[in-house]
């Protein structure tokens, strides 16, 4: 305990986004000195950084958002079955505010590096102007998309005119009225801002290297009498996200696919294609993911949809992912995407064909010697994920490794949560966790690393690491509920890939595939053996 009081922190935890505040508030419920540094000016994490037009969940927002407060379900109410990213980020504001947070956070304050001192079994912490911090225990909550790219294309930096990645959106938004604007990238987040943006610019074009699977989202408003009803069904939502596989509210078929009769099948499909969110990836057998045959049956079925959506035959053909299979990648789910190429100011510029072969000053000069001149450009290019946010800071474990050297030989965690080298830090959202339902994950997690720090203070211990063979055990584990799935068979930021960065052109696993419900036994029985695997001290 005297130790303790030497130190700054019991718990620092770095990143004020949806994992950083419950990491905060369960850390002061156990009666600790704990201290949030966060990068940005507020909090928010995601939803403060993603303000581009149109960004919002896919998710139902009753469903993506924390459960743990009674008090905070009976007094927040939805407005759209698919938040919009003002209000997600107002909801965060509303929960920072309500559990008066805010002045247990620091902002501003970009840690570059993080020390484990094994003199005193304490993790030192050192922001970008030197300022330093010590506490005994470390939480990283830095979010899984969080360090956005830019394109490696050369040039990037001659360009004159206005540019941006879509995490970096300029507070303006009607700095694009009437211009020309180019677009690079076509995944989740160009999807819902081309949707968007194309209504108020002179001119977009769209750059695609590959096109993505996406299919309607069907938002609606939430009517007063609509949430008082979401309301009285809460226990029930937030228990069936508890028994689905990646935690959202919907159900896969348990039948198989080719049990089926075509009639039957097609009738369902329809059926899931009608209905609002994620139905149509979550809602079809699960053999639609891990069989070739049936992949390539769904995928059609999405084909025709969109074929039926886009007027010209030409740009319908682009705009049909040919390479991978529908829900081989994260899907997206779109609002009018596909209308958008029906307008006379669109412009799709398929870059597999006739590729980029440089940024100028004026626009995006292209293999076939056209240039496209741009008074904004946009890089929907995505983000170093998973990994990213951990190698953009200085971790240096026990005998001065660093994690970044470390995980560059393959990833290795225990649980996600925790690794060997690492003692006493803990990781919400780290790699090998669920990316399914993320609010649902980071609950689970922290109420883990709550649990795990509370037996440590109880029991006199000051240091808790993984023991290398329980991390070369989950590593199978994670490895093998990972095997035929299509998905990891697919270049794409969950495999770990990122065509703009070197050192991650290889597919490498950075989540579980696994069933949650399993993940959470694991994780339980952990704590039922009162952390065995784990070195105590
Ligand atoms: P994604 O899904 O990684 O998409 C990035 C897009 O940018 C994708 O279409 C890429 O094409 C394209 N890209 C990236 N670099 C280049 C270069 N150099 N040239 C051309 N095109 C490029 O990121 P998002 O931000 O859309 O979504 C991330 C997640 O945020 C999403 O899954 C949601 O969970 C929320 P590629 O496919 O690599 O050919």
């Amino acid at each position: 305990e005297q130790a303790n009081k030497d130190l700054d922190y019991d718990v620092l935890i770095v990143g004020a986004g949806l994992s950083g505040i419950y990491s905060l508030l369960r850390m002061r419920q156990l009666g600790l000195r704990v201290r949030v540094l966060e990068a940005g000016e507020a909090e928010g994490g995601t939803w403060f950084w993603n303000r581009y037009p149109g960004a919002r969940f896919d998710s139902e927002s009753f469903s993506y958002i924390f459960s743990f407060s009674q008090e905070v379900l009976d007094e927040w109410s939805w407005t759209e079955q698919f938040s919009p990213q003002p209000e997600t980020l107002k909801y965060i504001q509303f929960l920072t505010k309500k559990f008066d947070l805010k002045h247990d956070m620091k902002f501003n304050t970009r840690i570059h590096s993080a020390k484990f001192e094994t003199s005193q079994n304490i993790w030192r912490l050192t922001d970008e102007t030197g300022h330093q911090y010590t506490t005994r225990y470390l939480i990283t909550a830095m979010g899984i998309l969080n360090q956005p790219t830019l394109p490696d294309i050369p040039g990037v930096n001659d360009y004159k005119g206005t540019a941006f990645h879509t995490a970096r959106w300029p507070s303006d938004h009607s700095a694009l009225n009437g211009k020309r604007v180019g677009i690079i990238g076509t995944g989740a987040t160009a999807i819902q801002t081309i949707q968007e943006i194309y209504k108020v610019v002179g001119s977009l074009t769209v750059f695609q290297r590959t096109p993505n699977w996406t299919a309607p989202l069907r938002n609606s408003k939430i009517t007063p009498e609509e949430m008082a009803e979401i309301r009285r069904q809460y226990p029930e939502i937030f228990r069936k996200c508890l028994e689905s596989y990646s935690c959202f509210v919907h159900m896969s078929d348990d039948r198989k696919t080719t049990d089926m009769s075509r009639e039957e099948l097609y009738a369902k499909w329809e059926e899931l294609y009608q209905l609002p969110g994620f139905s149509k990836v979550l809602g079809v057998s699960k053999d639609i993911f891990t069989d070739r045959e049936v992949n390539k049956l769904y995928s059609d079925f999405h084909a025709a949809k969109i074929r039926a959506r886009i007027r010209d035959p030409v740009v319908a053909e682009k705009l049909i992912p040919k390479c991978h299979g529908f829900g081989t990648r994260r899907t997206p789910l779109e609002s009018g995407y596909y209308e958008a190429f029906n307008e006379p100011n669109v412009e799709l510029v398929d870059i597999k064909e006739n590729p980029i072969e440089r940024i100028t000053e004026k626009g995006i000069l292209l293999k076939d010697g056209q240039e496209h001149e741009f008074d904004v450009l946009i890089y929907a290019t995505g983000f170093d994920a998973v990994t990213g946010s951990f190698n953009a800071v200085e971790f240096e474990g026990v005998g001065e490794q660093k994690l970044r050297d470390t995980w560059s030989r393959g990833i290795q965690t225990y649980l996600g949560l925790t690794v060997k080298g690492f003692p006493n830090m803990f990781m919400v959202m780290g790699p090998h966790q669920m990316f399914g339902n993320i609010p649902r994950s980071i609950e689970y997690a922290v109420d883990w690393v709550a649990d795990f720090i509370s037996y440590a203070r109880e029991n006199n211990v000051q240091y808790v690491e993984a023991r290398q063979e329980k991390m070369d055990e989950w590593y199978q584990h994670v490895d093998e509920v990972g095997q035929g799935l299509l998905s990891n068979e697919v270049d794409s930021w969950m495999t770990g890939v990122n065509k703009n960065l070197k050192h991650k052109q290889k597919r490498s696993l950075t989540r579980y595939n696994g069933p949650a419900p399993g993940y959470r036994k694991r994780c339980d029985d952990v704590k039922a053996r009162n952390y065995a695997d784990f070195v105590l001290g």
